[in-house]
């Protein structure tokens, strides 16, 4: 996929101040990970979200279930983790079960969950995408912003 056609958050605009947010974090890669919890943090901040939980899980494969409690008691759920292309398939299995557990949780509890789930061939991509100086996208931000904007949406119906 490519960035082409972003859309740009206004979260200045949006009144989040009495939002709760959950957010997940897996542990591998470090780096690329400290990136995308500063972006998610900024964003919400942005947002004027003051009540924000973090949770630190092992691995992105932990993403979902951590997600799930939160969504229990949260109005929205940010879940970043980065996974890395092997040499085996693990790769895509791991990938696949965070992305459709994550999915599963959006629908099954009816809160948005921002999906900050990077996926790449090597640590360059990684590094591109994770809001640090030098990074070409900052996909924790993204992944916040979408979760707020979302929570912000769906309460207005
Ligand atoms: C095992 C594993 C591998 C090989 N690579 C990654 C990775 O690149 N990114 C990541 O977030 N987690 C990785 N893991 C760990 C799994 O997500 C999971 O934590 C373990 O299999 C234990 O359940």
């Amino acid at each position: 996929m490519s960035g082409t056609g972003a859309h740009t958050p206004q979260l200045e605009s949006l009144d989040a101040s009495g939002l709760r947010v959950g957010v997940v974090a897996a542990s591998w890669h470090t780096t690329v990970m400290d990136g995308l919890l500063a972006g998610a943090r900024r964003a919400l901040e942005e947002a004027g979200v003051e009540d924000v939980t973090v949770v630190r899980v092992p691995g992105s494969f932990e993403l979902p279930v951590a997600a799930a409690r939160l969504a229990a008691d949260h109005d929205a759920v940010v879940a970043l983790g980065v996974v890395i292309r092997g040499g085996t398939p693990h790769f895509d299995y791991v990938c696949q079960a965070a992305t459709d557990g994550l999915g599963r949780v959006a629908l099954d509890s009816g809160k948005p969950v921002g999906f900050g789930l990077l996926t790449c061939d090597d640590e360059q991509q990684a590094l591109d995408r994770a809001g640090l100086e030098g990074s070409v996208e900052d996909k924790g931000h993204e992944a916040a912003a979408a979760a707020v904007e979302t929570a912000d949406a769906l309460s207005a119906l």
